[in-house]
């Protein structure tokens, strides 16, 4: 792939922005090389600025689960940015998206919109703080919940890519109250509170971890941190930024059958605009200002255009057999997959879960921390860099989950496994 342009206005990017983007993991420095420069998408495909075409696997990091442009959801953000882009006072669409959500998950009685994954994780860590009086949380090496302080010890995705998971500046005043344990391990769990039980304001807890490259929940883990909390009178958040709306038409607690005290949201119910929420019991919620006396607010919260493109999205999403055609399509690249790299004498371990998948680099079980730490990082990378040449883009990092949208197809699926094995022949050599 010629990709001249991209590698000219990373140069120039890299004059103004630190590393030449706005969020590290977009920087390829996982997988070496420049990152392609995008000039437009349109479904499975994304375009970068010297014209090549890629079929994305990446889809923003999830919001995109009904492809690029979609033509409902684009015009409905052009008829709303017509009538305005945001007023800083309360509109329609807010409500809408409130009502859709609560309706799709029964444990959300209440919820708060915000501008991101972060700000949602923060704000339903402030409010289990005042909630239960407590100071301390539980959180899980490699899973990560944006990029507040409380999270950035031993967290996953871009610190993890970078091989800094404990970020510099976080004061260890603060980091002392995050404390951490073993992904799928209830016994590290166990240990913490019978230390700490009554200081645990929350556990925080991916329900199916996205930001190691995706690990499989075991069922009694989620099951036995719901019976810990209630009996250590903590509360349970389940961050479904990246599960909200994927696995299902609603949350990923939808299909355990486990009801948290707070849940999480981004990505997928903005439609690719800037969003976040969080939300949970009316108890609890009406503690949230300015019913509640837990102060939480933003200038562009519950915006009109991110609020009509979650809703288009999620009316899309609701109104068809979607969630089955993503679970076949991805049951079907990842067959292919799997194949083509034992055929290249890689018996690789493919994790899947509805339309999410990750390649692991190693031939270790992939259902812990531990075992994500055994990848072939500097083999993934190659493998990126190659399968890009063929015009496929995988998430450039190997602790990243790709995504499967609406817009892929069959012949998608072939084009990317053949892709993949050449790219596979060429890293081989
Ligand atoms: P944002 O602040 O990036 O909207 O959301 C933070 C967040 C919270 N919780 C989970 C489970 C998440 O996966 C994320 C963000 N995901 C990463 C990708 N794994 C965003 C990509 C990036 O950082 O550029």
């Amino acid at each position: 792939m010629k990709t001249d342009r991209s590698t000219e206005m990373f140069r120039v990017a890299s004059q103004y922005m630190p590393g030449g983007v706005n969020s590290p993991v977009r920087a390829f420095k996982a997988v070496g090389g420049n990152p392609i420069f995008i000039k437009e998408a349109h479904g499975a495909k994304v375009i970068d600025v010297d014209g090549n075409a890629y079929i994305d696997y990446v889809g923003s990091w999830g919001p995109l689960i009904l492809g690029h442009s979609h033509p409902q959801v684009v015009e409905a953000v052009c008829s709303m940015a017509s009538r305005g882009t945001s007023f800083g006072a309360p509109c329609e669409a807010e409500i809408e998206l409130a009502s859709l959500i609560c309706a799709a998950i029964p444990s959300m009685e209440m919820v708060r919109m915000v501008n991101s994954g972060t700000e949602a994780a923060m704000s339903a860590v402030r409010l289990a703080r005042a909630y239960t009086g407590r100071d301390k949380i539980v959180k899980f090496e490699g899973c990560y919940h944006g990029h507040a302080d409380s999270f950035l010890i031993k967290a996953g995705s871009g610190l993890l890519t970078s091989g800094v998971p404990t970020s510099p500046g976080v004061p260890a005043s603060i980091g002392e109250l995050t404390l951490i344990a073993t992904y799928n391990d209830l016994e590290s769990v166990i240990e913490l509170f019978n230390e700490y039980g009554k200081e645990i304001a929350a556990v925080i807890v991916e329900p199916a971890a996205g930001n190691m490259g995706l690990v499989i929940p075991d069922y009694e883990f989620l099951d036995g941190l719901r019976q810990l909390t209630l009996k250590n009178g903590s509360l349970l958040i389940f961050d479904e930024v990246i599960t909200g709306f994927r696995a299902c038409y609603g949350g990923f607690q939808n299909i355990v059958g486990i009801r948290p005290d707070l849940t999480i949201l981004g990505k997928i119910i903005g439609g690719g605009l800037p969003v976040g929420a969080y939300g949970g019991s009316r108890e609890i919620m009406q503690r949230v200002s300015p019913q509640g006396d837990v102060y939480q607010a933003g200038t562009l919260s519950g915006n009109p255009l991110a609020m009509i493109a979650g809703v288009e999205t999620l009316k899309i999403l609701a109104d068809d057999d979607w969630y089955d055609r993503l679970e076949v399509l991805t049951y079907y690249l990842t067959g292919k997959l799997k194949t083509i790299f034992e055929n290249h004498g890689l018996l690789y371990e493919i994790n899947r879960l509805a339309s999410m998948f990750t390649v692991f680099f190693t031939e270790e079980l992939v259902e812990n921390y531990t075992a994500v730490l055994s990848c072939d990082t500097q083999k993934y990378g190659a493998f990126h860099q190659a399968l890009l040449n063929e015009g496929v883009y995988f998430p450039p990092a190997q602790f990243e989950t790709g995504f499967i949208s609406c817009a892929h197809d069959m012949e998608d699926v072939n084009e990317t496994a053949e892709a993949v094995d050449r790219a596979l022949s060429i890293i081989q050599g």
